[in-house]
């Protein structure tokens, strides 16, 4: 009998060295191009939280502002110096309303200004506000763009009575 391990042998060889040559290849294949198509990491990861932007975690004091076609109701509100204060905006109305106050300088479409989130109230939808009002007290517009004659409202903070740069609460 002629036994076969020789020829086995000598195919197991074809094959070891088939597959260093293919090694070799590819490594130098991937050492051409280092980087180009071997780090498919995704930049962009889906941390698209609905809490960004600090919603809701207790404002010193809220206030509620139905909106309707065309007008606020309250149209004043009265606030602390220093408060941070929410609206809590519903359109009772079918019309599309904003709110937009006219923030520390008492000046409309300036930087300072909060609009309500959203921008756009649509009928039966809610919305909220959020700022924080001077300290040093004052009155303050806010209207709603669409119908800045109609729907007009102030915020009349009162001066606040803590130092402005002290966390003392004393009495
Ligand atoms: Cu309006």
């Amino acid at each position: 009998m002629i036994p076969h391990s020789g020829l086995r042998r000598f195919a197991l060889l074809l094959l070891l060295l088939s597959l260093s040559a293919l090694l070799a290849l590819s490594y130098a294949c991937g050492d051409d191009d280092d980087g180009g198509d071997g780090s498919p990491a995704p930049t962009t990861t889906g941390d698209s939280g609905d809490g960004a932007g600090g919603d809701g975690q207790g404002a010193d004091q809220e206030f509620e502002l139905t909106m309707g076609d065309n007008s606020f109701e309250p149209t004043e509100f009265t606030v602390g110096g220093g408060k941070t204060i929410t609206l809590r905006i519903s359109n009772s109305g079918t019309a599309i309303h904003n709110v937009r106050l006219a923030g520390a300088d008492n000046e409309y479409i300036t930087d300072d200004d909060p609009v309500s989130l959203p921008t756009l109230v649509y009928g039966a939808e809610t919305a909220k506000l959020d700022w924080t009002a001077p300290s040093a007290g004052g009155a303050f517009d806010f209207r709603c763009d669409f119908h800045p004659a109609a729907m007009v409202g102030q915020i009349i903070v009162e001066p606040s009575n803590e130092p402005s740069d002290g966390g003392s609460e004393g009495p």
